[in-house]
C-alpha cells in the first residue's frame, strides 16, 4: 500500500526517522490536507523499514502552486542554520595534512539533512574540495542512477559511497592508511560518541526545532526566507510546513520517550560535554571524528532557538566555537 505521507518525509528528513501514519494520530489528521499543500512524500510498507520515496506527484492533487512550495521546501525545508556560519566571522584553519588527495568528491545531499553536515564537516575540516548536488526530494532524479535512495551518497573519483558514518570511515582508511596502535582506546570513546550521535543525537533535533508554533515557524522562515521561494511559496510553504513538523515532532517525542526536548537536549550537551573530560576535543588537541559528527549535526540547529538556548544553558558553547575554529571555511567547489 502506498499512501501520501508528506510527514514522515519531513521527520526523516530532519531527524533521518520516519514516523508512520497511523502514530498521527487524529489531531495532526485534521491537518493532513494542509500539510499537503506543503509537504508530501508516499511511502511504502512493502518492507519493515518502511522505505519513504518523497514527494510522488502521482498521489497529489491540488494547484500548482502549492504544490511547486511543496517540492521547494522539500529541496530546502532542511537547510541548514549551518549557512549562517558562513557569513560569520571567518576563522582561520589549522591545515591538516594528507596525501589523500582525490581528483573529483561529489555530493549528494539536503542543504539541512543532519547527516549530510556530518560528511561536509569532515570534508571541510580535511580541506578535501567537493561539489554539491542538492537532491529534489520529490523526484531524487539527481541519484536515479543509484539503488541507494537516501543522502548523503558520495562519489569520490568516480566510488559511490553511502551513510555517513561508512563514508567518514571509508576516507577515514584513506587519509590515515596507518592506525597507531596506541589509539585504540581513544578509538573506543570516539566509536562510543559516534554511534551516540547517529542513535541518540540526532532524535533529540526535530523535537527542539519544531517545539512550539513560534519554534516551528521560526525553523521554517529561515529555511524559505534562504530557499529560493516566490512570495506564495514561501507563505505556503512556512505555514503549511511549521504547523506539519509541530505535530510531527510531538510524534517524534513518544516514539523516542522524550519528555521534555529541551531538558533532552541540555542533558546531551552536558553529556558531550563532560565526555570531553577538560581537553579541548574529544580528540585531544585536535577533533577527531566524534567531534565531527557532533559538530556536524548539531551545524543546523546551531543558530535557532534551541540551538541559541542550549549554548546559554549548557557548557556546550566553547567547544562549539573551538569546532567552528577547527573546521574552518567550507571547502565546497562549484560544481
Ligand atoms: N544512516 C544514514 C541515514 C541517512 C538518512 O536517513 N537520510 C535522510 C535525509 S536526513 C534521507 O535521505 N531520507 C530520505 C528517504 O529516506 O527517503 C546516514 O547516516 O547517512
Amino acid at each position: 500500500m502506498r499512501r501520501v505521507n508528506g510527514l514522515a518525509a519531513i521527520c526523516r528528513a530532519v531527524g533521518g526517522v520516519a514516523v508512520a501514519p497511523s502514530a498521527l494520530g487524529n489531531h495532526a489528521h485534521q491537518h493532513h490536507r494542509l500539510f499537503q499543500a506543503a509537504l508530501f512524500s508516499t511511502t511504502s510498507n512493502n518492507n519493515s523499514s518502511a522505505r519513504s520515496h518523497w514527494f510522488s506527484n502521482n498521489s497529489i492533487s491540488g494547484d500548482q502552486t502549492a504544490r511547486a512550495a511543496a517540492r521547494t521546501v522539500a529541496g530546502t525545508m532542511l537547510f541548514s542554520v549551518a549557512a549562517t556560519t558562513l557569513v560569520e566571522e571567518v576563522h582561520a584553519k589549522e591545515p591538516v595534512q594528507s596525501k589523500f588527495r582525490p581528483k573529483d568528491v561529489v555530493l549528494y545531499q539536503y542543504e539541512a539533512c543532519p547527516f549530510c553536515n556530518k560528511v561536509k564537516a569532515f570534508l571541510d575540516y580535511y580541506d578535501i574540495p567537493y561539489k554539491v548536488v542538492e537532491v529534489n526530494p520529490i523526484n531524487k532524479k539527481e541519484i536515479k542512477w543509484s539503488e541507494y535512495k537516501k543522502v548523503p551518497i558520495l562519489m569520490v573519483d568516480g566510488e559511490p559511497m553511502v551513510d555517513s558514518s561508512d563514508i567518514i570511515d571509508k576516507l577515514t582508511k584513506k587519509i590515515h592508511p596507518d592506525v597507531s596502535p596506541d589509539s585504540v582506546v581513544k578509538d573506543n570513546e570516539e566509536k562510543k560518541w559516534r554511534g551516540w550521535v547517529d542513535n541518540h543525537l540526532v532524535h533529540i533535533l526535530s523535537p527542539n526545532i519544531y517545539r512550539s508554533a513560534s519554534e516551528a515557524l521560526e525553523s521554517f522562515d529561515y529555511i524559505t526566507s534562504h530557499g529560493n521561494f516566490s512570495f506564495t511559496e514561501r507563505i505556503t510553504a512556512k505555514y503549511a510546513g511549521a504547523a506539519a513538523m509541530y505535530f510531527v515532532s510531538k510524534k517524534l517525542k513518544k516514539k523516542y520517550n522524550i519528555t521534555d526536548e529541551r531538558a533532552a537536549l541540555y542533558e546531551a550537551a552536558e553529556s558531550w560535554v563532560d565526555a570531553l573530560n577538560g581537553q579541548e576535543f574529544l580528540g585531544g588537541t585536535k577533533p577527531n571524528l566524534a567531534d565531527l559528527a557532533v559538530y556536524g549535526v548539531l551545524r543546523p540547529i546551531r543558530y535557532l532557538k534551541s540551538g541559541r538556548d542550549m549554548v546559554e544553558h549548557t557548557r556546550i558553547g566553547d567547544w562549539y566555537s573551538r569546532m567552528e575554529n577547527a573546521v574552518g571555511v567550507s571547502s565546497k567547489i562549484q560544481a
